[in-house]
């Protein structure tokens, strides 16, 4: 049953995912990242539908990615370094303005990893955070540090409404089913210099290609 699932979900296992998408030469594997990214949509999910916006539109470019991993030129699409290489090859990026290539996986790419810096600044600020500390803060300034400034007025007001109906630091921790508060900080600690790696790479390969700001 869908709740059994829920019971079962473990963040721990899909911070886990993003150690996967690293290959031996530092290059980023499309598949795990979009893996890992479903995982956290799930735990999204079990938050409740306030959120309903927000996975839509994860789900949605999660979808994109897929469908150019299944697509014909799939073997193009391995690794982020690939995909990049072959799209900008073959002009399959709208660089300056919205065009004919809406769908890009490098721009769809880019909006996750806009949210992936969301995410670790956020999981570094819960990491960090005292028995008292609001979730609602952590996440809006978090949000405010990553994902807003590339966002519209009515996106950053509605994204700041869902924030202040999240749950509260222990039912969070709760919902994350890794054990008691000292297990989810130790595994913190170590998820989050791996999702940092990702994004900086991620990063970088953007900035040499002059790709951090495609429309
Ligand atoms: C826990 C609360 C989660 C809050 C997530 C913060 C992100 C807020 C983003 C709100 C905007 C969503 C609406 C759509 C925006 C699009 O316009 C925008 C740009 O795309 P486009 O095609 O119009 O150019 N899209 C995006 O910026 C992509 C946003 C993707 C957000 C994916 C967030 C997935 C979050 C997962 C939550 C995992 C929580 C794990 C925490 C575990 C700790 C217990």
């Amino acid at each position: 049953s869908v709740a059994s699932e829920d019971q079962k979900f473990c963040l721990r296992e899909v911070l886990d995912t993003f150690k996967l998408c690293l290959s031996e030469n530092k290059e980023v594997y499309l598949q795990q990242y979009v893996t890992g990214w479903r995982g956290l949509v799930k735990f999204l999910n079990s938050l409740g539908s306030v959120f309903g916006f927000i996975s839509k539109d994860a789900v949605n470019k999660i979808q994109i990615l897929v469908n150019h991993l299944n697509g014909e030129n799939g073997s193009q699409y391995v690794t982020i370094q690939s995909m990049v290489k072959y799209e900008l090859e073959n002009e399959l990026v709208d660089l300056t303005k919205r065009g004919s290539h809406p769908e890009s996986g490098c721009r769809t790419l880019l909006r996750l990893h806009r949210a992936l810096r969301w995410l670790e600044l956020f999981l570094e600020r819960l990491r960090t955070s005292t028995e008292d500390s609001k979730t609602s803060v952590m996440c809006s300034e978090a949000y405010n540090e990553s994902l807003a400034p590339h966002h519209p007025w009515v996106v950053r007001k509605a994204a700041g409404m869902a924030f202040c109906v999240l749950p509260g630091r222990p039912a969070f921790f709760e919902v994350m089913n890794v054990g008691p508060p000292e297990q989810v900080v130790a595994m913190l600690g170590e998820a989050l210099p791996l999702i940092s790696e990702v994004y900086q790479i991620t990063e970088e390969l953007y900035a040499q290609h002059n790709l951090l700001d495609l429309p």
